[in-house]
């Protein structure tokens, strides 16, 4: 999916298709934004969705398309520039590994992503450090070493109430040193006390990228440059995911987002509202509790489940959208 044009192209060849299918008794525009209320998208943006899909019925082209594909259209529109894939491990002769740190409220699934995504880059053949820079309770590093242990990955600890920013500029050093390709950093998100998390994610950042700056290959790196900051938010957590991810994002530098527990209960529209609310994207979702359960975000299939797609309007939808990701 590259830019914005074909979706025009799209909407065209939805309006062709029609001829070839018979297509079930079109919705209204007060049962399109029903469904989008239900999928939990909140009150605005079904609202912005449900008058785009009226002002695209109105052209030509569209009259014959039933609202609910002009719908998925739209939708998917909106989710298009919000895919993104995880950064490739930097390679050695640099100097410097590929650093990723994982931030977000409790029990989102911070420390599960970081145990994934060792996992993910172990399997592209990337050497992966971990380090528990939660140090706020002494269960949670336990938690991810018994899970380095099972992956077989590198792993830094510190003990319970130890400075966490402390430990990410001896992890990010001990990374560099030993020549890791990867290193991921886990870290607290209790909520009791907001503005010193945010003040501590911070200075975790400024000790990653002082530590970086500190190997003897290294020429005045940037955070840009190695570092990327993942939101992890979870999906069942409905309009809460949005205010968490408003908020984490305003605060810290975010470069994208984990969608956790999409596998569960989720209605899924707080993915729709936290790309909207944030403008970024989303680098992978997670569908279970285990170390594979990691994946891309696949929009189409995302869409055609949130909307409830199925029979000759799923069929419609996966042709488009096949024809689609080849152009
Ligand atoms: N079903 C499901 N459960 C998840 C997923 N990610 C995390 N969890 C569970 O959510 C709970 C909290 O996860 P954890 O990683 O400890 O969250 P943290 O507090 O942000 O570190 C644990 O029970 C995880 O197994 C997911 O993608 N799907
Ligand atoms: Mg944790």
């Amino acid at each position: 999916m590259k830019d914005k044009k074909p979706f025009a192209l799209w909407r065209t060849a939805l309006a062709a298709s029609a001829k070839r299918f018979a297509s079930p008794p079109d919705e209204s525009l007060e049962e399109l934004e029903e469904r989008l209320l239900l999928a939990d998208l909140g009150p605005s943006l079904a609202a912005d969705l449900v008058a785009a899909v009226a002002a695209d019925k109105k052209q030509k082209t569209a009259k014959e398309t039933p609202r609910l594909l002009l719908l998925a259209a739209a939708l998917l529109e909106r989710l298009h520039p919000a895919t993104a894939a995880l950064p490739p491990p930097r390679q050695a002769p640099q100097g410097t590994p590929l650093a990723l740190l994982l931030i977000g409220a409790n029990g989102s699934g911070k420390t599960t992503t970081t145990a994934k995504l060792a996992q993910a880059y172990q399997a592209q053949g990337a050497s992966v450090l971990i380090v528990a820079c939660d140090t706020f309770r002494a269960a949670a590093s336990g938690q991810l070493e018994a899970w380095a242990r099972r992956l077989g990955v590198g792993f830094r600890a510190a003990p319970e109430a130890a400075d966490p920013a402390a430990l990410a500029f001896v992890g990010m050093e001990s990374a560099v040193r030993e020549g890791y390709e990867v290193v991921l950093f886990d870290s607290a998100g209790r909520l009791d006390n907001e503005a010193p998390l945010m003040d501590e994610l911070a200075k975790i950042k400024r000790a990653i990228v002082k530590a970086a700056n500190q190997a003897p290959a290294s020429q005045h790196l940037e955070e840009k440059d190695f570092l990327t900051t993942l939101l992890v938010l979870d999906a069942t957590l409905g309009a809460a995911a949005v205010a968490q991810a408003t908020r984490f994002s305003q605060a810290i530098g975010v470069s994208g987002l984990v969608v956790t527990k999409l596998d569960g209960t989720a209605l899924g529209g707080a993915v729709v509202r936290a790309v909207a609310a944030t403008g970024l994207p989303i680098v992978a979702v997670g569908l279970g509790e285990s170390a594979e359960d990691l994946h891309p975000f696949a929009a189409g299939a995302f869409v055609a489940a949130l909307l409830g797609l199925e029979g000759e309007l799923l069929r419609r939808f996966q042709e488009q959208l096949s024809l689609y990701e080849q152009a």
